[in-house]
């Protein structure tokens, strides 16, 4: 209890702390060697006891962070701990005590609707003053906004900017979904090493690149990839095939009924037309550019149309791998490393090559998210939580080792 209170004195002043999907639960020690073992992890101060007193006859009840989980239940396993889950979402009693300011609040166990999702960004703006910045720098051919935030811890960041793309193609829900999450640790990790290294950067997020196509993949056609431009019978170009860089030239289409059709000209896409816009006016504070796809386990570097090793290649598969083994740490999860041409297949005109491409941008890499195919674009909502774990903390691993060199 003195430490939630400490941890919400300490950062009252700056926002509010949120707790979206801690658990807790509740124990019931039955003999002295169980006491005992409750005492020291108390000690060690990692986990919130809400209880303060452990003896035999008392329950005891201790909030988990989504990212503990399985190292508690571990815990509870190894000293034969009887427990029963107790409050499911520590965020939603919260919530409960203020008037709800949208449906459901994001807790990253559930898809979420485009409206939820901007709602929620809007709710950032609102609580972290000082912090973010909600944009809305994009427009889609239907109307709606391409909003995102800027975050920024101090001015002297500025120039080390990071700028994150989800959600371009239209059914890789859990691209959105994990750069949600990401925005969410990036405001309230209270692991000091994440600390040291988001705040030395500023960000620029943008969970849902095709906002047309993703309310599309709600309404209507949950496989729908591309935007929803009207061309001729067919609808929609591919945002990742209508980049200005090699367009057109090899793993894309002229088809307008195609998957990876690459639109009648580069930029011709609404979305794409007015994100890179937006991105020519804050490149040159650009040091890293990352897109978020599924599936396959795969992170991708520069180029797709071709297989040569271009520019820092090299040390972007370096670093890259130091990454992925990260990421593997916490599930196993594996990923495989590469040149997009040479180990997916040849394609012109994505976002991360016009980055590349034409700025020279240092770090730049899609990533490819889980899982290999089992359930592929439709994966279940159960696996947010993981993914966005993992994945994140390969992004932090990938920047501090830039910043080792
Ligand atoms: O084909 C694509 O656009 C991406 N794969 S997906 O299954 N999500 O559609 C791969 C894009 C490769 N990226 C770069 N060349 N940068
Ligand atoms: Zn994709």
């Amino acid at each position: 209890m003195k430490l939630l209170v400490l941890a919400l004195i300490g950062v009252a002043c700056a926002s509010q702390v949120r707790y979206d999907n801690f658990k807790v639960h509740r124990l019931f020690p039955q003999n002295e060697d169980q006491v005992e073992a409750l005492k020291t992890l108390q000690d060690n101060g990692v986990y919130d006891f809400w209880s303060d007193g452990i003896g035999l006859n008392y329950t005891v009840d201790v909030m988990v962070p989504p990212h503990l989980e399985f190292n508690f239940q571990d815990f509870l396993r190894l000293k034969s701990l009887n427990a029963e889950v107790f409050v499911e979402n520590v965020q939603d009693l919260i919530d409960m005590e203020r008037a709800p300011a949208h449906p459901r609040s994001m807790g990253w166990v559930d898809y979420y609707d485009l409206d939820e999702i901007y709602a929620w960004l809007d709710q950032l703006g609102e609580d972290y003053p000082d912090v973010v910045e909600v944009l809305s720098p994009g427009m889609s051919y239907e109307g709606r906004e391409i909003k995102g935030v800027h975050i920024s811890f101090s001015p002297n960041n500025k120039n080390n900017m990071v700028f994150i793309e989800g959600g371009i193609h239209a059914r890789e829900w859990i691209s959105s979904a994990v750069v949600t999450y990401t925005i969410n640790e990036i405001l309230n990790s209270e692991d000091p090493d994440v600390r040291k290294v988001v705040e030395e950067y500023d960000w620029y997020i943008f969970p849902v690149y095709n906002p047309d196509g993703f309310v599309y993949t709600k309404t209507t056609n949950r496989m729908w990839r591309k935007t929803r431009v009207p061309y001729g019978s067919c609808f929609g170009a591919d945002p990742n095939r209508n980049f200005d860089y090699r367009w057109n030239t090899v793993g894309a289409s002229n088809n307008p009924c195609s998957e990876t059709f690459a639109g009648p000209f580069a930029h011709s896409e609404p979305e794409v037309d007015s994100m890179t816009e937006f991105v020519s006016k804050v490149e040159n504070r650009m040091v890293a550019y990352l897109s978020f796809h599924s599936y396959s386990q795969l992170l991708l570097l520069p180029f797709g149309h071709t297989t040569a090793h271009l520019d820092n290649y090299a040390e972007l598969r370096e670093v890259g791998l130091i990454g992925m083994e990260k990421l593997k740490s916490f599930f196993g999860t594996e990923y495989r490393v590469g040149n997009t041409a040479e180990i997916l297949y040849a394609a012109a005109g994505t976002s991360t090559d016009w980055v590349k491409g034409i700025y020279g941008t240092r770090i730049t890499y899609t990533y490819e998210l889980r899982d290999t195919g089992r359930y592929g674009f439709v994966l279940p909502a159960d696996q947010i939580l993981p993914s966005g774990i993992e994945t994140f903390a390969s992004v932090i691993t990938i920047l501090e080792e830039f910043g080792k060199r």
